[in-house]
């Protein structure tokens, strides 16, 4: 497969996978929807139009009308284990992402749940459904089903918007000269657009500028230019990415099966702060930084073309994830809200807006319940894990407000950083490493979603208990804690303090 990312999501958009349906007397009666789960990978929280950003996605947008926008749906900080929930049901580190492959711990390497791939304790999603009585295979388009009568599952896994960046030519001027602004404002702009569109409150204060972005106005002209220019073809290539999911939309209504077709559409985690040519830089070997010179051209004509590796930098991943702290990799808002949409049969309500607490692994119970399919867990003796997640699909059909109680809670773990959430509330461990403080934090994310208050004196009794809770999810899942990871590298020993080795 080619690199560039044009083709790549072309590509994609005709390689879906495909699970017709099943057919069983139970559910014979009734009409199964299609399937068409939309996946964006490292896009920001604030950059659909419909969710407060100017960058254009009238396809996006369009779904969010007929459709209903949730606004506190999480998952994890990176792709893999974002994607191995997905897919399961299950915690990533049940699921076999505990860690990404590529920054497993001498601890981790070969324990249960750190595969480094989907592992057999788990069912995925296309298992499930085969199972019950469907027939997975790749297709080349939506109409191949349509011979057998059977309903389609099929999904669309965007390379677009994970950096490098790039789009065709054609694309690469249609944000010229549109953030010139900066990034400071770019996030006051957006903000405001997100308070009056209702997908934040009011009152929402966002998190302060990192102490490591520096301020716009301090950047020379020359700087500001190609800064901005960064980001005008990560636009461009979000925008091409719209204008893709629109032709599949399109095509779908056309042969008459977008009115039965059940459209999920979310990023597998916040938008990305990593600079690749900084990074090959400063912490590559002096051949690996040869190859990587020698291989792209990083003339700033050739930004967004073939052969180039462009990206944004952590300044427009912070405008990115506005107003949420952090971006991609941290259990922060910003690595882990992502926007939901969900339109199509079953999806009530159209138009609004809902904020109740979501999770990426109450996916794979809706469309279980979607199915009429049973989860093998319930015959498996043990052997497969049981779905974590909440089926959303009364809470889509206006029946119910929220999947979760009060008392529901979920955890989170990667490269060392932790989180809880129970109802409004959060806890929040950053180790020093990666910025944090190596504390636990306590925030009320519904006055706060920006985590800018840390409430733990404050709240005590509630942090204790949040804290047990984190220990019990640890023990539960397996999580096993590492002084590896992208935030350690050559500061080992903060990280055993923070981790209390
Ligand atoms: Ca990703």
């Amino acid at each position: 497969m080619k690199s560039n990312a044009f083709t790549t999501l072309a590509t994609l958009g005709a390689a879906m996978l495909a699970l017709p349906g099943v057919v069983t007397p139970a559910n014979a009666q009734t009409k199964k929807p299609n399937i068409l789960l939309i996946i964006a990978d490292d896009m920001g929280y604030s950059d659909l139009g419909c969710f407060g950003g100017e960058i254009k996605t009238p396809n996006l947008d369009r779904l969010a009308q007929v459709g209903r926008r949730f606004t506190s749906f999480c998952v994890g900080p990176t792709c893999s284990p974002t994607r191995s929930m997905l897919l399961s049901g299950c915690d990533n580190h049940v699921a076999g992402l505990g860690n990404m492959a590529e920054f497993l711990g001498p601890q981790q390497n070969g324990k249960p749940g750190y595969e480094g791939h989907l592992n057999a304790r788990v069912a995925s999603i296309a298992s499930v459904m085969r199972d019950t009585g469907y027939a997975n295979f790749i297709m080349k388009s939506v109409d191949e089903h349509k011979a057998d009568a059977k309903p389609f599952f099929a999904y669309l896994s965007f390379q677009a918007v994970h950096s490098p960046f790039a789009v065709p030519d054609d694309w690469l001027d249609k944000y010229k000269g549109q953030y010139d602004m900066g990034y400071e404002a770019l996030r006051v702009a957006r903000l405001a657009r997100m308070q009056e569109l209702g997908i934040v409150g009011k009152d929402v204060q966002p998190f302060p500028r990192l102490p490591k972005i520096p301020a716009w106005d301090s950047l020379s002209s020359e700087q500001r230019k190609l800064s901005a220019r960064r980001m005008e073809i990560y636009a461009a290539m979000l925008a091409n990415m719209d204008y893709h999911i629109g032709r599949v939309l399109d095509h779908l209504k056309e042969s008459g099966q977008l009115d039965n077709t059940l459209v999920i559409f979310f990023s597998d985690n916040g938008s990305e702060p990593t600079e690749l040519a900084t990074l090959v830089a400063s912490a590559f070997s002096a051949d690996a930084k040869e190859w990587f010179m020698k291989n792209f051209d990083q003339r700033p004509e050739n930004w967004g073309k073939k052969g180039s590796a462009v990206d944004y930098g952590a300044a427009w991943a912070e405008a990115g994830s506005v107003p949420f702290r952090m971006f991609k990799g941290y259990v922060a808002e910003g690595g882990i809200r992502s926007p939901l949409i969900i339109a199509g049969p079953g999806v009530k309500q159209a138009g609004s807006i809902n904020d109740t607490f979501l999770h990426v692994m109450d996916i794979a119970p809706t469309l279980c319940e979607l199915a009429g399919a049973e989860h093998p867990s319930k015959k498996s003796d043990g052997k497969i894990a049981q779905l974590q997640g909440k089926s959303l699909v009364s809470l889509l059909a206006g029946k119910s407000e929220a999947v979760r109680g009060d008392r529901d809670w979920v955890g989170w773990e990667m490269f060392g950083n932790r989180a809880v959430r129970r109802g409004d509330w959060k806890i929040l461990n950053l180790l020093r490493a990666a910025g944090g403080t190596g504390e636990w934090q306590l925030f009320n994310l519904k006055a706060d979603p920006a985590e800018t208050h840390d409430l733990a004196k404050d709240n005590p009794n509630q942090l204790k208990e949040l804290v047990t809770l984190w220990d019990e999810y640890a023990k539960n899942n397996g999580v096993i804690l590492s002084g590896e990871g992208p935030f350690m590298r050559g500061k080992e020993a903060s990280v055993a303090e923070d981790l209390g080795d």
